[in-house]
């Protein structure tokens, strides 16, 4: 039956590199996890920033840094560490930050860290994006964002709820999110910046809010089965304007990864076993995520005006040794790989070789947003990887782990 279904030959490596696209431009064109040097226009010889983050480009703290200097149009280099779950910390850091925490900064030669005091430095420096951190609408927004991240904690991260502790906290989340949405609306624009709440991109109180308010609305469908844009309108109209923006969408991540990377960062998150959570998780699991309460963004060209298909194929091309080599399929994973990635490109089903499934399937369960590619290439990639394994049959890999993601160690993708 399979191969009845099966229309088309993978193509061969040279075939596929020909379809390729060049690389994005890292430097000077839309925000990139892939960056190591970003420019604004400006010369290299004025760049009086580093912005050490992690490989992941997961850290929320660092995602808030990330995104003030990519709004702001400050030029600064990047330097990524490791996040101690992922694999070991590189010794020239901890010889720098003894604890290895992230983000650090350096500015004119000064080391920075904890994100707050960062981005202070940063206002001091540059001056501030919408209204400061010091300002007491801002100081009031970012005591909120606290309140909302513990009660996002309580719900998501203490094991064995009963049903009633269960609602209970899902209330005291809501009762939490609706504030935001009262803050949101008390400004009468789509932003929290008590200055700017109708300008054309978020101030720093926004950005305070989005990276725990990404990782809760991804973890809260995967765990929780609950459907944060849907339930509070106001935080879905925020979303929907951030998501206008390229500058955005090139730190996005999506629920997958964030449903698999959060466990070991959290020291776990579980699920209430609900049917509608299940559902959620299943369609997150097998690649075909969540549509509207996962992003807005549904554009097939990337903001690099490429395909978001064919950025998917160059991504992958870059590290297809690396990939091959880290498969449990090993070099049998050469053909299957072939196959999907000609799915990927041509729409064309195409028959991946017997008892591949579970190597296409263990990619599928890696690929890290933003860090190996945009949200919506990632889609695209992880329901070929799918719709080719399906050709072969319905072995599963493992899922990934939950304690660590030293699967997902940076070292063998750095030097491809
Ligand atoms: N309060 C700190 C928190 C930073 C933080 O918790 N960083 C985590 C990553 S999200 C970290 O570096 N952990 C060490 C590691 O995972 O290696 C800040 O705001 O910068």
């Amino acid at each position: 039956m399979a191969d009845l279904l099966a229309d088309a030959v993978a193509l061969n490596w040279e075939q596929l590199e020909a379809l390729a696209p060049a690389p994005a431009e890292r430097c000077e064109g839309p925000a990139n996890a892939q960056s190591t040097l970003r420019l604004f226009g400006q010369p290299e010889s004025d760049v009086r920033v580093t912005l050490f983050r992690d490989h992941h480009a997961w850290c929320p703290y660092c995602q808030k840094v990330w995104l003030w200097l990519e709004f702001r149009r400050v030029p600064y280099r990047i330097r990524k560490v490791t996040m101690r779950c992922y694999g070991p910390k590189e010794p020239w850091f901890t010889a720098k930050v003894p604890s290895g925490m992230l983000p650090a900064l350096e500015l004119d030669g000064q080391l920075i860290t904890e994100s707050d005091r960062i981005l202070e430095a940063l206002e001091h420096a540059f001056g501030a994006l919408g209204a400061g951190m010091h300002d007491k609408r801002v100081r009031r927004l970012r005591e909120l964002e606290r309140l909302l991240f513990r009660a996002w904690c309580l719900w998501l991260c203490t094991p064995r709820l009963n049903n009633r502790q269960e609602d209970q906290a899902r209330e005291q989340f809501q009762a939490v999110a609706r504030q935001m949405e009262a803050a949101l609306a008390e400004g009468g624009g789509h932003w929290l910046d008590p200055d700017h709440p109708g300008g054309a991109h978020p101030g720093t109180a926004d950005l305070v809010f989005v990276p725990y308010v990404e990782r809760m609305n991804a973890s809260l469908a995967y765990f929780k089965g609950f459907a944060l844009r849907d339930e509070h309108p106001g935080i879905d109209r925020w979303f929907n304007a951030l998501e206008q923006l390229a500058t955005y969408r090139g730190t996005q991540s999506d629920v997958h990864t964030h449903a698999h990377d959060l466990p070991p960062q959290m020291g776990g998150c579980w699920s209430n076993g609900r049917p509608e959570q299940q559902a959620m998780a299943l369609a997150v699991d097998q690649g075909a995520g969540l549509a509207a309460l996962e992003t807005s963004w549904t554009a097939q060209i990337g903001d690099d005006d490429v395909r978001a298909s064919d950025r998917a194929l160059e991504r992958v091309l870059r590290h297809r040794s690396a990939l091959v080599a880290r498969n449990p399929l090993g070099a049998a994973f050469d053909q299957p790989l072939r196959a999907a990635l000609t799915h990927l490109i041509s729409g064309k089903l195409c028959q991946p070789n017997a008892d591949t499934a579970i190597g296409l399937r263990y990619l599928r369960d890696r690929i890290s947003v933003p860090r190996d590619m945009p949200l919506q290439s990632a889609r695209l990639l992880r329901k070929a990887l799918e719709a080719t394994a399906a050709l072969d049959g319905e072995a599963q890999p493992a899922p990934p782990p939950f304690e660590h993601r030293f699967d997902q160690d940076p070292r063998p993708f750095l030097n491809p």
